[in-house]
Formats: C-alpha cells, structure tokens, sequence
C-alpha cells in the first residue's frame, strides 16, 4: 500500500543551454533520495543536455508533452519513441496549458496516454477544473469526466501504469495553492472514482500541482492521498526544487 513519493520539475517554456546547465547542477542535490522519485521535464531541444547532466545523480528526465501518432507526417510533433530514444522514462499529458492555449481535447489526451504507455514511457495525465467549474460545484464531475475519457481508451488494468496530476486551474502560477485539505478531498476522490472504474486505485500515485513552493510542499505531502507534486515556476530554482524534494 506505501506508495513511493514523485516530485515532478515541470520547466514550461523556460530555460536556455547556460542557465539550465546551472540549474541541472543544483539538481544533483534532489536525487538518490530514499522515498522520493525525482523527475525534471524541460523543454524537448533541451532533453539531451538534461539526460547528460544528471547521469548518475538518480533523476529521471520526462517529456513535457508528445503526439499520439507514431511517426510519419506530423510536422513539428515529437512522438513517445523520440523522447524515449532520448533517454526520456517520462511524460506530462494533456497539461491545462496544452488543453487550453492549445485545444487539447479530451480524446487527444487519452490517445496520447496510450501511445506513451505503448512506447514504454510513464504517463503524469493532468486533471483539473476552472475556478468557474469549482464555483459552480461541478469541480469533482469535471475530473472525474476528464479521468472516464482515458479509463474508457485504456480500460482499467492498463490505467494502474498512469500517474495522476491534480491541478485546479485556478491554483496554476497563480500562486493560489488549493488548501492541503481542498486538495485532499480532491484527490480522495480521485482515488475512489479510480476505485468505482475498477482501476487497482491504491497503487495509483496522485500528484498536486498548482503553486508549489518549498513553503508550502510539506504540509500537502503530509496528507494521505497526496503522493507527490508537479511543479512548475519552483522548479526552475535549484534550492526551492531541492528543499520540495525533500519534503518528499
Ligand atoms: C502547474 C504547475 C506545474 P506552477 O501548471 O505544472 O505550475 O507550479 O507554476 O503553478
């Protein structure tokens, strides 16, 4: 039932060769923990550079995003194969940013899901309601809609091998942080929906992502069903990346 904690660095569209040469030094400090999986996901030019620095300092590397499709003429796409071929063991799907900036459908998300799973990279599947959604009480119904479309793709044995990123849109860069109560709730019924589609739930890992801080990180990965984080602006800080981590 213990499930090993996940600290995910999501860099978004940041970064450049110098600074993240530093900022990938200051990671060896997060790695070879015990308790915690580290994961950092830069942006794709920089995958090779990311995968070179921190060989040996027990951090993996993931994908911030990838197409559905194989290969073929998808231009400008970057497929499951590629990230892995990079050394890549990891990829964020259907991020809020992806679902909104760039109208990420839910069908889309799902076969993006099954095509890192087909590929042999670990899927982080990001869920989350609008602060309208939550004001209008549908914020549970929103997740739970978005978690049935990739149930239904996958079927529920398959889904055991997705990790699960709660993010209430309205906590992302905002510096807003659900509660850890708010976000306990969430992912309690997160794990009970999974639970309800026959998927093996309690080994399921839940992250929270939304404003996490190396203030904040403690104090959510005390609640139960709280399994790690997916971070973003703080991620691209060493020391604030480091001290999340070891909040883990
Ligand atoms: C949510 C999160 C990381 P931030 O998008 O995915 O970003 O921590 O900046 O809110």
């Amino acid at each position: 039932k213990v499930r090993k904690k996940l600290v995910v660095g999501n860099w978004k569209m940041n970064g450049g060769l110098k600074r993240n040469a530093a900022l990938l030094a200051g990671l060896a400090a997060c790695g070879n923990r015990e308790g915690v999986d580290v994961v950092v996901c830069p942006p794709y030019p920089y995958l090779a550079q990311a995968v070179a620095a921190v060989k040996g300092a027990g951090v993996a590397v993931g994908g911030q995003d990838l197409c559905a499709f194989k290969d073929g003429a998808y231009t400008g796409e970057v497929s499951a194969s590629m990230l892995l071929d990079l050394g890549c063991a990891w990829v964020i799907v259907g991020h809020s940013e992806r679902r909104s900036l760039f109208g990420e459908a839910d069908a889309v998300v799902a076969a993006k899901v099954q095509a890192a799973l087909d590929a042999g990279l670990s899927p982080i599947l990001c869920v989350g309601e609008s602060l309208a959604q939550r004001e209008a009480g549908e914020a549970e119904a929103v997740v739970c809609s978005q978690l049935d479309h990739v149930v239904d793709v996958l079927g529920a044995e398959r889904f055991a091998g997705v990790v699960v990123a709660y993010e209430p849109v309205w906590a992302i860069g905002t510096g807003k942080t659900a509660s850890p109560e708010q976000a306990q709730g969430m992912h309690r019924e997160i794990r009970m929906h999974l639970e309800r589609r026959g998927v093996a739930a309690e080994g399921v890992k839940i992250l929270y992502g939304g404003s996490v801080t190396a203030a904040n990180a403690s104090q959510l990965f005390a609640e139960p069903d709280i399994d790690g984080a997916l971070v973003g602006g703080a991620s691209l800080v060493a020391d604030s990346f480091s001290s999340i981590c070891a909040a883990a």
